[in-house]
């Protein structure tokens, strides 16, 4: 099918995009439109044109399918130059989403036309570990100004079509069809020399001093982290310092080299790896999703006011149930302050926090629950009392409600036993901050329904959650690997590394927080309670003798103003010699010789265990693909984007060292770290875990 079209409006050529899904800038399509823009700008009877896209999308940008293999021509830059030259003028009539290349185009236009409900204007390339590379960060500063285009090209950030007009990126906000209103500009400006952006000097003596400066100064730097944004910023100073020309040979040298880094490549599997979570086997786009329009709510604690919160912003009524007036007032009331802090920060208007306040019915009566399509239980963390309330809602809710549960690490299945609709039973695991955290672990219970599975899944995207499916086990995918992870920390806090020395090592490595700080503030009660009832015995039991300890002690953590740190008033961690006195005690009373734990090996170990589970996880089918599990960790436990995750991390390591590191380790502390046979397996025939999920496709 042809993915370019050309019509004719008189003695103006329209030109329209029409590669679905995104209009991604592909082989095919730069083809098809190379041949079109030849023809448009070579027939006489043509004395403008238009270029424009198809319904939701202008274009998403350069085909990010097509990173991986060789490029091939028209290139982009060279396309983009082309129509840029052209003799008559070229209007963009922006009728959708203009991302990345997408943009670029329209930037190569001599005037862009965007209808009014355009919401996505923008560079977002940093996200993907590269930089704009077909002139973007050379015509945008010459469209909208320097500081403003640096802004938008560092962060990735979207502007709408109203921000657009008045930055004078968008020459006109369409008030009819967009199209119509382009060709309209585009017959006024027939036999005018064409406006183009590359022609536009770039006034360097009135940018603020030590501007670019500044903005390095600005940007996370890590040793092995994305070089994205220095080069982002390198390349927006060298159009202020060359010509159009020399400027955009210099964005494509700094695109070549960030385009070529391992951050770059995490962060483009990512971006797939988001993607294909959400295609679950058996179910197709064909299969009915339930209609859920009302939410209710049980428990107001710290998930059930985060989880309301996503409800409400997601433009959801929730109803919500606590089982006493004091829980019911705390948490309404932190759901209030959490609208009106957004609101202050500008995030949402005044008007759309109260508009969603006044969505929130409070009560203390479960029966209020019977009219919801959705009820989320998040009530403590407790088998009995988990059945009780599920007992009590299959009676209450009304037939074809969906009934979840947000329990962390307790057996669906289980749960879902004690109702006589199993099959409208399923777990929905959100994360805290649950309105912060973008993750949805979405349990499949044996006998969770497609429909139900497929519902979660967009009732997902609606709120603006990444939904990933997980089996059922102890702790399902996310907490049962961090679960091995925390255990192999307690052992090395044992073995004498101090928190702040296991925290520091990975955070330096690129965590966004540490595991011990990172229970802190959580509340190590939360743990404490789990582990209580889970019995723990042998090893494992021995491994959470420090943990314990520190919660009899009183500490819980931020909350408490102490846990595995203490806090001061402005919830800055300090390390504790109280703490490290503990865990010297705690050794000698397990006879365990503390030694010094480098920093590699502390990374090391953290990420072999988490890999090691992960593949065990895999075997047993509890999560469908590696990069399932690795879009939890960089969603749900703060594991940096631009190293793709504990999966990805060791198919880059490669996993025939990864089996010798983990037999090697396996030598010295025996049965938590049998390997898995998976990545034995793997190993041997030279796999990986992506080609595995390659086959699965
Ligand atoms: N290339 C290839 N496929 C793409 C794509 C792209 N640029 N954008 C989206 N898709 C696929 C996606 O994988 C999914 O496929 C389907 O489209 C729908 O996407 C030279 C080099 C546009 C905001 O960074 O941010 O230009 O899973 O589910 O939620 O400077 O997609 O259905 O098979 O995300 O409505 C710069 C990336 C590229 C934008 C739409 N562009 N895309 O979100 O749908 S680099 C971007 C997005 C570049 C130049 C450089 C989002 C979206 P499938 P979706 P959505
Ligand atoms: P919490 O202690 O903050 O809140 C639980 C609330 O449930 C309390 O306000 C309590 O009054 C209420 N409650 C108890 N019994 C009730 C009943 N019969 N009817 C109505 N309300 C009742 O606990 P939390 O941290 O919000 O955890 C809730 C659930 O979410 C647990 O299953 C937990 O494992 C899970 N979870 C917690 C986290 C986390 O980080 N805190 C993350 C993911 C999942």
């Amino acid at each position: 099918m042809a993915v370019v079209a050309t019509q004719r409006d008189g003695d103006v050529a329209v030109i329209r995009m029409d590669n679905p899904p995104v209009n991604a800038l592909g082989h095919a399509l730069r083809t098809g439109l190379d041949k079109a823009f030849a023809e448009a700008i070579g027939d006489a009877a043509i004395r403008a044109i238009v270029l424009t896209g198809t319904g939701k999308f202008f274009s998403a940008g350069a085909d990010i399918t097509e990173f991986r293999s060789e490029a091939r021509e028209p290139y982009l830059p060279q396309l983009i130059d082309k129509i840029e030259a052209s003799p008559k003028p070229v209007v963009a009539a922006i009728n959708g989403t203009a991302l990345g290349g997408g943009l670029e185009l329209a930037l190569g236009c001599h005037y862009r036309v965007a209808s009014p409900d355009v919401r996505q204007l923008g560079l977002p390339e940093i996200k993907l570990g590269i930089i704009p590379g077909a002139g973007g960060t050379q015509r945008l500063p010459r469209a909208i100004g320097v500081e403003a285009a640096l802004g938008l090209i560092t962060t990735g950030t979207f502007i709408d079509a109203r921000k657009g007009l008045s930055a004078g990126l968008i020459d006109r906000v369409a008030d009819r069809d967009v199209v119509a209103a382009a060709v309209e500009l585009a017959r006024a400006q027939a036999g005018k020399p064409p406006r183009r952006l590359a022609e536009k000097e770039i006034d360097r003596a009135s940018l603020p001093a030590g501007l670019f400066e500044k903005a390095r100064g600005a940007i996370a730097r890590h040793p092995s982290g994305p070089t994205a944004p220095k080069a982002a910023i390198d390349a927006v100073e060298a159009a202020t310092r060359l010509g159009i020309g020399e400027g955009c040979a210099r964005e494509r040298e700094l695109f070549r080299e960030a385009a070529a880094s391992p951050p770059a490549r995490a962060l483009q599997y990512a971006f797939f790896a988001e993607r294909q979570a959400a295609n679950l086997p058996g179910i197709g786009s064909d299969l009915k999703r339930r209609e859920v329009e009302s939410v209710g709510i049980l428990g107001a604690g710290t998930m059930g006011t985060g989880i309301a919160i996503s409800f409400l912003n997601g433009g959801f009524p929730v109803t919500i149930v606590e089982a006493n007036q004091e829980a019911l007032d705390t948490g309404v009331g932190r759901i209030k302050d959490t609208l009106s802090a957004n609101a202050r920060r500008g995030r949402i208007t005044e008007a759309q926090a109260a508009d969603r306040f006044a969505k929130l019915t409070p009560s203390l009566k479960l029966e209020d629950l019977g009219k919801a399509d959705l009820v989320i239980e998040a009530v403590f963390e407790n088998m009995a009392l988990k059945k009780e309330v599920f007992q009590k809602l299959d009676a209450i809710a009304k037939p074809g409600a969906i009934l979840a549960t947000n329990t962390s690490t307790l057996n669906v299945d289980e749960i879902a036993a004690v109702t006589k609709r199993p099959q409208d039973v399923v777990g929905l695991h959100f994360f805290s901050p649950a309105n912060i955290m973008r993750l949805l672990e979405i349990v499949r219970a044996e006998k969770t329904a497609g429909e139900v599975m497929a519902t979660s899944m967009a009732i997902a995207k609606r709120i603006g959650k990444i939904g990933v499916q997980a089996g059922v086990c102890d702790g399902f995918v996310g907490n049962r690997m961090l679960a091995a992870y925390g255990g192999e920390v307690q052992a090395m806090l044992l073995e004498g590394a101090m928190p702040q020395e296991i925290d520091g090592a990975l955070e330096a490595w690129g965590m966004a927080m540490g595991p011990l700080a990172v229970s802190d503030l959580a509340g190590l009660d939360v743990g404490y309670r789990i582990r209580k009832e889970r019995k723990l015995t042998g090893e494992a039991a021995q491994h959470a003798r420090v943990a314990d300890k520190i919660v009899e002690m009183g500490r819980l953590g931020q909350k408490t103003g102490a846990g595995y740190y203490k806090y001061d008033a402005s919830r800055k961690r300090q390390v504790d010699p109280e703490i490290e006195a503990l865990i010297r005690a705690e050794a000698e009373a397990l006879q365990i010789k503390q030694r010094h734990i480098p920093a590699d090996e502390i990374v090391e170990r953290c990420l072999l265990r988490l890999a090691n589970e992960g593949a065990k996880i895999l075997e047993e089918g509890i999560a469908l693909r590696a990069s399932d599990i690795d879009t939890m960790y960089l969603n749900g436990y703060g594991f940096p984007g631009w190293r793709g995750g504990p999966m990805w991390q060791a198919d880059h390591r490669g996993l025939k060292t990864v089996a010798e590191r983990i037999k090697a380790y396996a030598g010295k502390y025996g049965a938590r770290w049998k390997i898995a046979p998976l990545i034995e397996r793997l190993a041997a025939d030279g796999g990986s875990f992506a080609a595995l999920d390659a086959k699965k496709r």
